[in-house]
């Protein structure tokens, strides 16, 4: 098989550049590892930059994310028994949307059956070959026989676990990574959200976050060990602990109910430079992680999408090599903007092992100092909401 661009993995960043790609009569292929059912079952992100939306937009998959998704104008900040709102709109004019993960990935996934561009999912043992020169190649294994597709370009959109950054070098790339000595516990219940909007909150018991995914349906997070395991909570036991987090006010409105999925995320900030070796680009969490605290790791796999779809408009259609020869630099300035933020808000909003009560007082003072300054919080509100490209 011959194509145009060779995509590793169908999450978002995968099914978006592809999306585009096709839409702008580059052909290409995505090579998937599991089933379109299984990617569609892992739950993750909820908030949507409008630098993401518009690409959705662009993408021509956006339509349900306006008429289901949630335009939210801020987040409120919890912390030493009150809350406290940010608002981006009044604060710089912008909102963001809240929409899961999940469903984007859906209209993507529908978006590419309708323009019949082809997804091979369960391929297995996907490798890649000659990436520094002309002609590389991906292998792959399906259906008992050995496959290979030969391609001018390869984006390596296979997350963290991927084999794309694997297939660099370690001479070429550089590492940069800190590991937090916590995790998010999260589910998702069938019960209408706590608050109009997003409730993010230190406590000295440990991190809260009050998200939704529509006007019935809540995520909710707590801060947890990272010995803990999903077995150890009960549902009882998660509300219990949440509540003890919560102001008085939130925990109010706080509806239990049955969760119907409950997970541990680990967090860690982690970026591989250069997101580029030869015909190989790497992007999204292939190239980068960020602690789900600011809300940017899908952000930040459109984001390298825009970069490289772009560069490759450029390459087939105006016959120039700049984006390509620009991509990683650019999209890395990117990068580690979103990387500083997220690193940022998970260092002012959870509780460290060993922290002292001094470290607690700084953090609730850091916040003090934040929903008192319109300086402030016009950072906190530019970051949230997306920085330009
Ligand atoms: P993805 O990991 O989504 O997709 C990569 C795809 O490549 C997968 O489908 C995988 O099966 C496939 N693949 C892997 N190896 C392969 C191989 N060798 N061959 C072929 N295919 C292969 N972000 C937020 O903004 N907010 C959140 O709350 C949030 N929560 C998260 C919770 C968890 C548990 C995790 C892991 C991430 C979370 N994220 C969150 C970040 C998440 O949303 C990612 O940023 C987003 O999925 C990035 O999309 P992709 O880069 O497409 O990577
Ligand atoms: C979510 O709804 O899953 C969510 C929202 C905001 C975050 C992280 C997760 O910062």
């Amino acid at each position: 098989m011959r194509t145009q661009v060779a995509i590793i993995g169908a999450g978002p960043a995968g099914l978006l550049l592809g999306q585009l790609l096709t839409r702008h009569g580059i052909d290409n292929v995505i090579l998937e590892r599991q089933t379109g059912d299984y990617v569609l079952g892992r739950i993750r992100a909820g908030v949507v930059e409008q630098g993401t939306a518009d690409l959705l937009d662009e993408a021509g998959v956006g339509a349900r994310m306006h008429a289901e998704g949630l335009a939210h104008d801020g987040i409120e900040l919890a912390f030493a028994g009150e809350r406290h709102r940010i608002d981006f709109h009044t604060l710089i004019g912008r909102r963001v949307i809240v929409y899961g993960q999940t469903e984007i990935t859906r209209d993507l996934m529908e978006g590419r059956a309708a323009a019949g561009a082809q997804t091979i999912y369960e391929a297995e043992d996907v490798s890649l070959h000659d990436v520094t020169g002309d002609r590389p190649r991906v292998r792959y294994h399906k259906d008992g026989a050995d496959h290979e597709i030969e391609c001018d370009f390869i984006a390596g959109c296979d997350g963290y676990h991927g084999v794309s950054r694997k297939s660099i070098p370690d001479s070429v790339l550089k590492h940069y990574e800190r590991v937090y000595p916590f995790g998010w516990l999260g589910i998702l219940v069938d019960r209408p959200p706590v608050s109009d909007e997003l409730i993010y909150a230190n406590h000295e018991r440990g991190f809260a976050l009050c998200s939704m995914r529509s006007q019935t349906r809540s995520r909710l997070y707590i801060q947890c060990s990272l010995d803990d395991k999903v077995e150890d909570w009960s549902d009882a036991r998660f509300y219990e602990e949440l509540k003890r987090r919560l102001d008085s006010a939130a925990v109010a409105r706080l509806q239990e109910g049955p969760s119907f999925e409950k997970s541990i995320a680990p967090l860690r900030s982690f970026v591989a430079e250069p997101m580029r070796h030869g015909r190989l680009f790497l992007a999204g969490d292939a190239a980068h992680i960020v602690p789900p605290t600011g809300a940017k790791g899908l952000n930040l796999a459109a984001s390298d999408v825009r970069y490289l779809w772009q560069a490759l408009t450029d390459f087939y259609k105006r016959k120039s090599s700049a984006g390509i020869d620009g991509y990683s630099a650019a999209a890395l300035a990117r990068v580690w903007k979103a990387e500083r933020f997220s690193w940022w808000m998970t260092s002012m909003l959870h509780r460290f092992p060993g922290s002292s009560d001094f470290d607690q007082k700084m953090q609730e003072t850091e916040l003090a100092y934040l929903v008192s300054s319109q300086a402030a919080m016009t950072s906190l509100a530019e970051n949230y909401v997306g920085l330009p490209y």
